[in-house]
């Protein structure tokens, strides 16, 4: 069977919930002890989506700083970014613009998506920074539409499914043109 290859990559501050919401997406569970991502983890995952046979490989970098000069080296064959942020946290986006340089330091024509995590606690951010947030990535882009935006939970998984499949089929439609 043909399987096409999609890189996702998982990229922003240190403690946003990366690496939860990539367990959460692979293996449908809430790992709660996990330690913060030394490098980079990678997962794979087989999924069909619109009748296409997809293998994801999902690439997920520390947030740390200290993992910066790391990041080029990996960020390289993403066919598509989720950037995460913690809503939860007042200083969530606080320093989201270091994640955002140093993609297009290695690119500049790439699907990215915006995800709020932790929307299962209360929401320390408002609409208005998370828009303006969106409207600057999509204006590094080239774009003049903010980019897409979701707000997902690792720990209850809601709207996690849908942001990995839209992602895949942004990636999907990236590949082909
Ligand atoms: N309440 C809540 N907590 C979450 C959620 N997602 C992650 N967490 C918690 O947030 C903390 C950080 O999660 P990680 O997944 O390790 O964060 P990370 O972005 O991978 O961090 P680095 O690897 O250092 O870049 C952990 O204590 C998680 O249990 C969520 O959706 N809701
Ligand atoms: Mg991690």
């Amino acid at each position: 069977m043909v399987r096409e290859l999609i890189t996702l990559m998982m990229h922003g501050p240190s403690f946003s919930g990366k690496s939860t919401l990539v367990i959460r997406y692979v293996k449908n569970k809430v790992e709660k002890m996990l330690l913060m991502t030394m490098g980079v983890d990678i997962f794979q995952k087989n999924v069909s989506i619109d009748s296409k046979n997809v293998h994801a490989v999902i690439y997920d970098l520390g947030g740390k700083h200290m993992f910066k000069s790391m990041w080029k080296v990996f960020l390289a064959p993403a066919d598509v970014f989720i950037i995460v942020f913690d809503l939860s946290s007042p200083k969530g986006l606080d320093d989201i613009e270091i994640y955002v340089d140093s993609i297009f330091s290695v690119k500049n024509r790439v699907p990215v998506i915006l995800a709020g995590n932790k929307c299962d606690l209360e929401k320390k951010i408002d609409d208005e920074k998370i828009m303006q947030v969106r409207k600057m990535i999509g204006e590094k882009l080239g774009e003049n539409e903010p980019i897409p935006y979701f707000e997902v939970s690792a720990v209850t998984g809601k709207n996690v499914n849908r942001m990995f499949e839209f992602a895949i089929r942004k990636a999907l439609e990236f590949k082909e043109k």
